[in-house]
């Protein structure tokens, strides 16, 4: 059976390409998607890729994933530094999550160096622009791969 992981991606993510280029780089967030794709049909996964501005609307994806989904991979943007809703859904939810980042947060601004995704994720991938949806997928393998092992 086909795994399914959702791929979530939080506000100013549909501007990649145009955004700070020199900060994001200049693939765009379809660029972003075709990798992500590729990698995971590499592996065995299907996903579900999404991006939306509206915090509470990544809240209902994360809680929809809950059932239809075996994980969650998150670039929340800017919410990853504000959002405790979106921190308590992925809690709630109990799937492994993957945290994402394009830049490297630890080497930008201070307020970018704290996060509340983090609280809910197995691991975190950060600086590696688009390669980490990549490596983002291969962890989400092996810790679903892991997972179906003990059962
Ligand atoms: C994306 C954003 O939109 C920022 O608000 C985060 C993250 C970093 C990224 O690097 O992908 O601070």
């Amino acid at each position: 059976m086909t795994r399914l992981v959702y791929v979530l991606n939080g506000p100013n993510l549909n501007m990649l390409g145009v955004r700070e280029p020199e900060i994001y780089g200049s693939e765009t967030l379809a660029d972003l998607r075709t990798r992500t794709e590729k990698a995971a049909a590499a592996l065995g996964l299907a996903i579900e890729f999404r991006q939306s501005n509206v915090e509470g609307e990544i809240v209902s994806w994360v809680q929809e994933a809950r059932g239809n989904a075996r994980g969650i991979i998150i670039n929340a943007g800017g919410y990853t530094h504000t959002s405790v809703a979106i921190l308590d859904a992925l809690q709630a939810v109990g799937l492994p999550v993957v945290e994402v980042h394009l830049s490297n947060i630890f080497r930008r601004d201070q307020f970018r160096q704290h996060s509340y995704i983090s609280l809910a994720a197995t691991g975190v991938i950060c600086g590696l622009g688009g390669k980490g949806y990549e490596l983002a997928i291969e962890a989400m393998a092996d810790i679903l791969s892991k997972a179906a092992n003990k059962r």
